[in-house]
């Protein structure tokens, strides 16, 4: 079954982190993944500054990754989530950037986007 890696940072910033629930799922060109909890166990998950990996595996192939969702549900009171990026490592051993840079309040969900940092860069002129 294909295993991705997961790489969550949380933001420096004070409250940045939370003891919320954090769940991931993938959106692919093939398919979705299930709903995974992000969760290390006798572990204090995404504290302030904090950049936590986690293992996903899913049933089947999902194809070229386009969306990550992260849903975030009140574990004992509310607690805001400052989610700076997610980095995916795809089954090949490549990795995809999702950038977010931004709070996530309440029972909150975001859907990120490949980061198009790459494409950003200034295109040399092509020699003639
Ligand atoms: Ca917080």
């Amino acid at each position: 079954m294909p295993s991705y890696t997961v790489t969550v940072a949380t933001g420096s910033q004070w409250f940045a982190g939370t003891d919320d629930y954090i769940y991931l799922s993938l959106v692919g060109s093939a398919g979705c993944s299930e709903k995974h909890l992000l969760d290390k166990p006798f572990y204090n998950d995404f504290e302030r500054g904090a950049v936590d990996s986690y293992d996903a595996t899913v049933d089947e192939e999902l194809g070229e990754i386009q969306l990550v969702k992260i849903e975030k549900r009140k574990y004992w009171l509310h607690d805001d989530w400052y989610l700076k990026y997610i980095t995916l490592k795809t089954p090949h051993g490549d990795y995809i950037e999702f950038p977010c840079y931004r709070w996530i309040t309440g029972d909150g969900e975001v859907v990120l986007r490949e980061g198009c940092g790459e494409r950003l860069r200034p295109l040399l002129p092509q020699a003639s």
